[in-house]
């Protein structure tokens, strides 16, 4: 059985959008993945199939009831499902590549997104729903969210990247930003790619990536560097240092 993703939404035709193409597409045609949407809206109460209401205490915008997210969940996912369900919204702990590796592994994920203001705290806490970010800014919705989700996944899953990476140099997979990159002409407008990229010479080479890959991760993203510069310091001490406390 291979990875499946299953996306409740109000606008199933934003899926799968960018997924249909390229490397995740190819692989959706292949079979390595599936997606199936679920339109909330067949699940709305009344003439209007309505889903949301005006909010307890009020406020601006609208909520997603609860009985209604709670209908379509039942209907997305069968007895015994066990992927994660994932609701996407800005209050969400943020996604990391390790979430994507872990939902990689898993049998696939059910994903829920919101419009309006958001989603009725008591459906999240009654089905135990995880709650995940993509970054600090809001979107109109969790849609594009869902999209960047599963593109983080899906390339990750077994046969889909191919030879093309190996997944494991690239940004994040230890903690650094990935090194900066460089092709033909060796000399553009002036400019000269690094002269140590062309010596040849692997071991300098690998050595010249792993500090350009610091020096950057240094200056772009000092919340990955401390994290990192820690890691190092600690594991650098004496083991019987480092066990002490
Ligand atoms: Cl997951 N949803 C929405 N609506 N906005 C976001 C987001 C998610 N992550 C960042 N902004």
């Amino acid at each position: 059985m291979s990875w499946r993703a299953a996306v409740l939404t109000l606008f199933p035709e934003m899926f799968p959008g960018p997924l249909g193409l390229s490397l995740a597409g190819r692989a959706l045609e292949r079979g390595d993945w599936s997606l199936q949407t679920h339109n909330l809206r067949d699940h709305g109460l009344g003439r209007h199939r309505a889903v949301d209401d005006t909010p307890f205490g009020g406020g601006a915008g609208l909520v997603m009831r609860p009985d209604v997210v709670d209908a379509a969940l039942s209907q997305a996912l069968p007895p015994g499902d066990r992927r994660a369900v994932i609701y996407l919204t800005p209050r969400g702990r943020r996604l990391t590549q390790a979430d994507a590796g872990r939902y990689a592994e898993g049998e696939g994920v059910v994903l829920l997104c919101g419009r309006y203001e958001g989603i009725d705290e008591r459906v999240l806490d009654a089905r135990g729903i995880e709650q995940v970010s993509i970054g600090d800014y809001v979107l109109s919705g969790g849609e594009p969210a869902a999209l960047v989700l599963l593109d983080s996944v899906v390339r990750l899953l077994p046969g889909v990247m191919g030879s093309e990476r190996s997944g494991l140099e690239e940004s994040f997979a230890d903690g650094l930003l990935e090194y900066p990159h460089y092709t033909k002409p060796a000399d553009w407008q002036g400019r000269a790619a690094p002269e140590m990229l062309l010596s040849g010479n692997h071991a300098a080479i690998a050595a010249w990536r792993r500090a350009a890959a610091e020096a950057d991760t240094r200056a772009r993203r000092p919340d990955l560097w401390e994290q990192y510069a820690s890691r190092t310091r600690f594991s650098a001490l004496p083991i019987t240092a480092a066990h002490r406390n």
